[in-house]
């Protein structure tokens, strides 16, 4: 029997992971998505294009590899009917390549109000969502009166979506939301017809039969592992498991097949919405960073907070998602600065020293301590082959701390520009 690699973000998303699973795509027969939904932002450039995909798996591009949508997403039909209406220039056979998975969770639009209705409710409280509904989704979802993808096929329908939007309706009213239902409710239902032409499938089946044909399967991650649900900044997280685990339940592929993971992070951090970042540089520096790094929200356009790599964090991640290699992204951001700044360890209220996340994480002061490196200073697309010896010294740096091999590093966004260490 074959496994499946997952590929997964280890700090709070954006780590480039869309051109990581495009750079991979080749090698795996299908790729699949097992947890979040529109809230993902994946980035893929190649030929001078540049393509934001959200639910759609990132081996969408690729002509011999079969993407799926598994169970553990949520799925917003109307987002996805602009998605694929975005890939048709591109001439790509969606219908062939795709397969979406019964039990994909949907997104209503009510969802995405009340979304927006509750982080209103919270004020200076809000956790910074992408607004998409995520959370309202996910909470329908384990609260079991969720509708999955699988039901848009029953003669039903109808009556089972107004039995939850009436749920909706009357917390909407509280919150003082006002709506034109009926504009939303046929834009809703015009995309689900469209969702009916595409591949429906008990996905955990197929990919168990894939991989007992011998198939290779990526499981790619959306956001990071700080984010997750259970494991993050709890209450500033998104609704999913976004680790390892997540892509067991989110597919149905039991532990023992999963094979590699690749552990994906930024040579600084970043991170958009609200939330601890201990080591947060909200001075020129952290300016300077998002403007070379581009730092802005894929999905939402916000500008997202920058700091330096946060060791700590980072052995955390690593910890829980069994990480087996690491893939350093945006090095050639890294370039702007004559020292590059490393934190090690956590300095707590009471005057301790750690390397842990502690648990008041939200309310404890950290204090990030240091170790400094000197920069490299190079343009490194123009140094591809050989990299500088500082940038050397970064790396080893990292390998040491966190015990686990950098494999791949990145150095430009384009598929191309791709530094392969093993
Ligand atoms: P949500 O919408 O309920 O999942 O938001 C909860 C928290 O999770 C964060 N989150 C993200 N962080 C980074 N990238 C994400 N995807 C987009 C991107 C985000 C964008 O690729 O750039 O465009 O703004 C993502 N999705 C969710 C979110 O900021 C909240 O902190
Ligand atoms: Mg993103």
């Amino acid at each position: 029997m074959s496994k499946v690699d997952v590929l997964l973000g280890l700090q709070w998303g954006d780590e480039g992971k869309g051109k990581i699973v495009d750079v991979l795509a080749p090698k795996y027969d299908v790729v699949a998505r097992f947890q979040g939904g529109p809230n993902a932002g994946h980035t893929l450039e190649f030929d001078g294009i540049k393509h934001v995909l959200h639910q759609i798996p990132s081996g969408i591009f690729r002509e011999a590899t079969k993407n799926v949508i598994g169970n553990g997403v949520v799925l917003d039909p109307i987002v996805f009917k602009v998605e694929i209406e975005k890939l048709a220039k591109y001439n790509l056979n969606t219908k062939k390549n795709l397969f979406i998975s019964k039990k994909a969770t949907l997104i209503l639009p009510t969802h995405r109000l009340l979304d927006v209705a509750y982080e209103k409710a919270k004020g200076v409280d809000k956790i910074g969502s992408t607004l998409k509904g995520i959370g309202p989704t996910y909470q329908d979802k384990i609260g079991r009166q969720g509708l999955r993808v699988g039901d848009i096929l029953a003669d039903n329908f109808k009556d089972r979506l107004k039995k939850l939007t009436d749920i909706h309706f009357k917390i909407l009213k509280e919150h003082n939301v006002e709506f034109n239902w009926n504009e939303l409710e046929s834009q809703f239902l015009d995309a689900v017809d469209f969702l009916k032409e595409f591949d429906l499938i008990d996905s955990e089946y197929f990919l168990n039969k894939e991989l007992k044909a011998g198939s290779s399967i990526l499981a790619e991650g959306a956001q990071g592992a700080l984010l997750d649900i259970d494991f993050g900044s709890y209450p500033f997280v998104t609704s999913s498991n976004t680790v390892t685990a997540g892509a067991c339940t989110g597919l149905g592929v039991a532990p023992r097949n999963i094979g590699e993971v690749y552990g994906i992070f930024k040579a600084y951090s970043t991170r958009v919405g609200s939330g601890p970042f201990p080591t947060e540089l909200i001075d020129d520096q952290g300016e300077l960073m998002r403007k070379e790094g581009k730092e802005f929200g894929s999905t939402t356009g916000r500008p997202r907070r920058c700091g330096w790599i946060d060791l700590p964090s980072l052995k955390y991640s690593i910890m829980i998602n069994g990480v087996t290699q690491l893939l350093m992204m945006k090095a050639d951001v890294l370039s702007i600065f004559s020292t590059i700044k490393i934190c090690t360890k956590y300095q707590l209220k009471d005057g301790t020293i750690t390397d842990m996340i502690p648990y008041e994480q939200v309310n404890e002061k950290i204090i990030p301590i240091y170790t400094e490196l000197k920069g490299w200073n190079i343009d490194l697309r123009e140094s591809k082959e050989s990299l500088p010896a500082e940038l050397n010294e970064y790396i080893k740096f990292l390998e040491t701390e966190l015990e686990v091999p950098i494999t791949l590093v990145s150095v430009g966004p384009d598929r191309t520009e791709t530094i392969h260490r093993n």
